[in-house]
C-alpha cells in the first residue's frame, strides 16, 4: 500500500503520516514501558497495513490524580480526532504487556483491560519482550492459557512479539488475520464509543446533577440516621 499506510503516534512522539479518511483504526494501549512504540514502529515498517494504528500515551491511571486527569483529557481528544472524519472507527484495542511474572503480566493487563471492559470482545493482548523467554514454545501455550480468562477465553487473541526478525516477519501478519476477523465478527454489533467508560465527556448537566447528588449524600446519610 505504500505511503496509503497509516500509523501516527501522538503524544510526545512525533506524527508519522497523515490519517485515511476511511480506514478504521486500531488503538495500541498499556502501561509505560510495555512496548506499544516498539510495536507500532513493526507495523509501521511492514507497510502493508489495512488499518490505522494509534500509538497512544501510556495508560497509568493510578499513581495520581493529575496523570489521570491528563490522560481522560488526551484519550477524549484522541477518540474525538479519530471520529471526525467519515467512516472511521476504532475496530480494536491491542493492550501491550511486558514478558514477565505470569502474576505480574495479569496485574498489568488487568489494570489497563478493567477501563475497557464493555468492549472486551475487540481486545487484543500483544506480549512485547518475548525474546526475553528461554523457552518460547512453553511459555507461549502457558500464557496463552492463563492470560485467555481475560477474554473470554479466547486464546486466539494473544499475540508474541519480540526483537527479532521471527517476530516482526510474523506480527503483522497475524495481527491483520485476528483484527479482520474481530471486524467481521462485530459487525453490526457495539461500536466502540466512550460512553460509559470513565473516558465518557459529561455535558454541563450532567456534571452539575452529579455534583448536586455528591453534595446531597450526606445530607441524606444524616435524615436517615435516627437520634
Ligand atoms: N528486548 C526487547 N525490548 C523491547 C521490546 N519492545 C520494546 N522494547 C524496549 O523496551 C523499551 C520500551 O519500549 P517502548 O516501545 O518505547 O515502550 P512504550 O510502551 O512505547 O513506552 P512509553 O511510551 O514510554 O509508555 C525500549 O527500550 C524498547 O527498545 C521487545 O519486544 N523486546
Ligand atoms: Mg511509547
Amino acid at each position: 500500500m505504500g505511503n496509503d499506510n497509516c500509523c501516527f503516534s501522538r503524544g510526545k512522539q512525533k506524527k508519522e503520516t497523515q490519517i485515511i479518511e476511511t480506514q478504521n483504526c486500531v488503538l495500541i494501549i498499556g502501561q509505560p514501558g510495555s512496548g506499544k512504540s516498539k510495536l507500532h514502529q513493526k507495523l509501521l515498517k511492514m507497510n502493508q497495513n489495512k488499518f490505522c494504528f494509534v500509538d497512544c500515551l501510556a495508560i497509568d491511571l493510578e499513581e495520581s490524580i493529575d496523570k489521570r486527569e491528563a490522560f481522560i483529557n488526551y484519550f477524549q481528544n484522541e477518540y474525538s480526532q479519530i471520529t471526525k472524519r467519515k467512516q472511521k472507527q476504532i475496530i480494536s484495542l491491542i493492550v501491550t504487556v511486558k514478558f514477565e511474572r505470569t502474576d505480574i503480566m495479569k496485574r498489568n493487563l488487568l489494570s489497563v483491560i478493567k477501563y475497557f471492559q464493555l468492549f472486551i470482545d475487540l481486545i487484543i493482548i500483544a506480549v512485547t519482550h518475548f525474546d526475553l523467554s528461554d523457552n518460547q514454545q512453553q511459555d507461549e501455550d502457558h500464557l496463552r492459557n492463563s492470560l485467555k480468562f481475560l477474554l473470554k477465553n479466547d486464546q486466539s487473541r494473544i499475540v508474541f512479539s519480540g526483537n527479532s526478525d521471527i517476530y516482526d516477519n510474523q506480527i503483522n501478519q497475524t495481527l491483520s488475520t485476528i483484527i479482520q476477523k474481530i471486524e467481521d465478527g462485530n459487525k453490526n454489533k457495539l461500536a466502540f464509543t466512550l460512553q460509559n467508560t470513565i473516558f465518557e465527556k459529561l455535558d454541563e448537566t450532567t456534571q452539575l446533577n452529579q455534583l448536586e447528588d455528591f453534595s446531597q449524600y450526606p445530607k441524606q446519610q444524616l435524615q436517615s440516621k435516627k437520634f
